[in-house]
């Protein structure tokens, strides 16, 4: 394994991204551009009776009006329609088709109904108000729990549903329950969350009529996939022909992975046009209505326990809102990154998970950081703190007593995933002691001797991250295998260009990535480059994602290393008058072991490419490439306390402490790290106390569609996170590492909301936990009796 030295260095990328240098869809112009805009639904639902284009069509600048009759002449097809999600009943989800353009109804409001293209982006604005829809109103229901009985989404889907499909073994689980002394029940809702990127989506579509290429500029996480969907399901084209460009990207949450309608129109329309580059930007309002939205379940969870608080069983229902369409990874979401975590921590003997799935009248659901594992987390986490408040134990001695223990990985659980390493325990003990659990009560009293209900809530959280390997991924219906490629190539002069298929949106790849290279070969990170986010330049990548790109993406890179070193031994042997077998390397120089001879990697790397004396059966340059595919998922945790104190005045919850002992094995960059960690928990705080996308139940209007409605947590909502670190290495990846950059946003939200409910003594309170409701139940607390 080699010395990653943990070192918190700082963030190359940042000198552009702080000095404004930075190089964004938007920055980028092509010779001739025009700009599209796209006419939206404004009706939650309806049937299109007809699209009059003609006085768009008249207006100034406008070059072409698009509708789906267009696309539907040309035979492009739909958008990908989810993993497939076998029900159980044996039957594949509920897939209907998701057309780039709507081509006879309209499903949410913010629909894709034409494309408006004009010389300007202004005038192609204008020129969308003037396209004339002639819709014929449907009913809409918006509303997860009113879904199954609502009106129809899809006339492929009756009752609206997708899949009602099941985890664990149910005749295991009612016989726990059978025996328990205890049953603890909890009903929950996960509120529905819009990811709000900095940077909003944005494409260049562009065609090159004489070389028969397309190039598409996109704010993508996975510059690959989406070539890979938009050739192989959408638009049909040689993969060959098309480069997708995703350059630096404010941020992504998960939202950017999947291939939108909008980059799939805009590289369609610029062939249709000859070669015309078409640009397109969001605005904000488009973001909250067409972006995909995040979470939107509502569950009813039950643990069966002995008389001592030990697990016996447990059972999960949940109603999980998809949206209108299927997004590119929806079904995978409420089921194989939600069902399978059930088992959290802890080693309950039988579970079993049941999801319906269902259609509504809103945006497409999908991938929100976490995507699934916190909502795993948030229903594991408030059960237990659940179990813990009906046998009247102590929270951190409930789950402790639950565990699974070090010695006993790998750790199969009863919903299909086995455990590689943890010390959880160890993790619950560290943050105990830094937020100084003993004292809690006396810190209470003094917050009620000043009028005030003190909370602590606990959230001990376990991810599955990377998504691997290949053949489990591909067996559950991915279609694809998700392992990671990566080109390491020394430049005659000794720097260093990695190449690789994990993008980076704000992960700070390309310092993670370039230390460890930097480790191998013992040279500065300045002298490694790592290139990312070209198809062009990278020869294939499956992109960034559930926290896979160090554990994946780094080990592939250590992989192509490693295939350095091996050749360069052949070329230090012949220079160095040895025996290949007797080069030895080390931190970036090659000896002849047990002598002083020794070759540094720079010598062998210019030697590689200057061969006037070189081995006979070694080909010039040192340049290799490698896949990884990963032999399981890495298994993240820790454990989050949150210390709560509620002003019953105001119903203002403010964050008094916040401790975070996560375990990610290795790490490399440990100031990257807890800034992953510090952006993840303001998300989770964001949902727990003020984030929710809510559509008007009537009309099905987006209420929250702009900032005025939807609250982003601010600097001053959030405290001084402090993060703590146990290290359990990765057993199965060269690395060693785990994932990180999901966590905080995994583990937040159940500790926030443990804390509140544990001020305000009671459960009923859903998120987003508001100033209002919070003031309407410490206004209960303190009533007199
Ligand atoms: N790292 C490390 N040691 C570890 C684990 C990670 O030094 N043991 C470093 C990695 O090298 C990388 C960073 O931490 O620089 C995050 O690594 P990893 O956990 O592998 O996650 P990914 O790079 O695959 O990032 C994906 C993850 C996801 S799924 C979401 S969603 C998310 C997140 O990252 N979106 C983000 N963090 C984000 N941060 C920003 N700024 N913007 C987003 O859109």
């Amino acid at each position: 394994m080699p010395d990653t030295g943990a070192q918190r260095v700082l963030r190359k990328e940042d000198n552009r991204f702080l000095t404004g240098r930075g190089h964004y869809t938007d920055d980028f112009n092509r010779q001739g551009q025009a700009f599209g805009v796209f006419v939206r639904s404004e009706m939650a639902h309806a049937r299109i009776k007809s699209i009059d284009t003609s006085q768009a069509e008249q207006a100034p600048g406008v070059v072409a009006v698009f509708t789906g009759k267009d696309m539907e002449a040309d035979g492009v097809g739909s958008l990908p329609c989810g993993w497939t999600v076998t029900d159980k009943h044996g039957n594949p989800h509920k897939a209907p088709p998701h057309w780039p353009l709507a081509r006879d109804r309209v499903r949410y409001v913010g629909d894709h109904v034409a494309f408006v293209v004009a010389e300007t982006d202004a005038q192609a604005r204008d020129a969308a108000e003037l396209v004339e829809v002639d819709y014929e109103p449907l009913d809409a229901v918006v509303e997860t729990g009113k879904a199954l009985n609502g009106p129809q989404v899809h006339d492929e889907a009756p009752d609206n549903l997708c899949f009602d499909w099941e985890i664990g073994d149910k005749q295991a689980t009612d016989d726990a329950f059978a025996k328990a002394d205890r049953v603890s029940k909890i009903e929950l809702v996960n509120n529905r969350l819009i990811p709000n990127a900095i940077e909003p989506r944005a494409a260049i579509g562009e065609y090159d009529p004489g070389t028969d290429e397309y190039t598409l500029y996109s704010t993508s996480q996975n510059p690959h996939l989406l070539r890979l969907i938009l050739c192989a399901f959408v638009l049909n084209l040689p993969e060959h022909k098309v480069r997708v460009v995703a350059p630096d990207v404010g941020g992504g949450f998960g939202s950017k992975i999947y291939c939108y309608a909008e980059e799939t129109v805009c590289v369609w329309a610029s062939k249709k046009l000859n070669g015309r580059p078409i640009k397109w930007l969001a605005t904000r309002t488009e973001a909250f209505q067409a972006d995909a939205h995040g979470r939107d379940h509502i569950t009813t969870a039950e643990m069966a326990m002995d008389k001592d608080g030990k697990f016996l069983g447990m059972r999960v229902d949940t109603l999980a809102n998809l949206g209108a369409y299927l997004s590119n990874f929806a079904t995978a979401v409420p089921t194989y990154l939600y069902g399978t975590l059930l088992a959290g921590q802890y080693k309950t003997p039988a579970i079993h998970g049941n999801v319906k799935a269902v259609f509504t009248n809103t945006a497409p659901v999908d991938a929100y950081r976490g995507a699934g594992r916190p909502e795993a987390t948030y229903v594991v986490e408030r059960l237990v703190e659940r179990c813990a408040r009906d046998m009247n134990m102590d929270p951190a001695e409930i789950r402790r007593r639950n565990f699974v223990q070090p010695d006993e990985f790998p750790y199969q659980t009863p919903v299909a995933l086995t455990y590689d390493s943890g010390q959880y325990e160890l993790a619950l003990d560290e943050a105990l002691k830094m937020i100084d659990y003993p004292n809690f009560a006396q810190r209470r009293q003094e917050s009620e001797r000043k009028g005030k209900l003190r909370g602590i809530g606990f959230s001990a959280y376990i991810e599955a991250c990377g998504i691997a390997p290949s053949q489990v991924v591909g067996a559950l219906g991915a279609g694809v295998g998700l392992w990671e490629s990566a080109q390491v190539r020394f430049n005659a002069t000794g720097s260093i260009s990695v190449f690789t298929g994990s993008h980076s949106h704000g992960q700070g790849h390309e310092t993670t990535f370039a230390q460890m290279v930097a480790d191998k070969f013992g040279t500065d990170y300045n002298n490694v480059d790592i290139v990312h986010g070209d198809t062009g330049r990278i020869p294939m990548g499956m992109g960034t994602y559930g926290s896979r790109s160090l554990a994946v993406g780094g080990s592939a890179i250590l992989r192509a290393c490693d295939k350095v070193v091996e050749k360069g031994k052949k070329i230090a042997a012949h220079m160095l008058e040895a025996s290949v077998d007797d080069i030895e390397f080390d931190s970036g120089t090659f000896r002849v072991a047990g002598t002083d001879k020794t070759k540094s990697i720079g010598e062998i790397a210019f030697a590689a490419y200057v061969p006037h004396d070189f081995p006979q059966d070694v080909e010039p340059g040192l340049d290799e490439t490698a896949f990884y595919d990963p032999a399981n998922f890495t298994y993240p945790s820790g454990v989050h306390i949150a210390e709560i104190e509620i002003d019953p005045d105001t119903g203002e919850t403010e964050i008094a402490d916040w401790v975070a002992v996560d375990d990610f094995g290795r790490v490399i960059n440990p100031m990257i790290v807890e800034g992953q960690v510090h952006g993840g928990i303001a998300q989770g705080v964001g949902q727990a106390l003020l984030e929710n996308a809510v559509y008007d139940p009537d009309s099905g209007q987006l209420v929250t569609g702009s900032y005025q409605d939807y609250t982003m947590p601010r600097a001053d909502d959030l405290p001084s996170f402090r993060v703590g670190m146990t290290e359990t290495p990765c057993p199965h990846n060269p690395v060693g590492a785990k994932g990180c950059g999901e966590a905080g946003a995994i583990a937040a939200p159940a500790a926030l909301m443990n804390a509140i409910t544990d001020a305000l003594g009671t459960e009923e309170i859903q998120m987003p936990a508001t100033r209002e409701k919070v003031w309407r139940l410490a206004q209960q607390r303190l009533a007199p009796a």
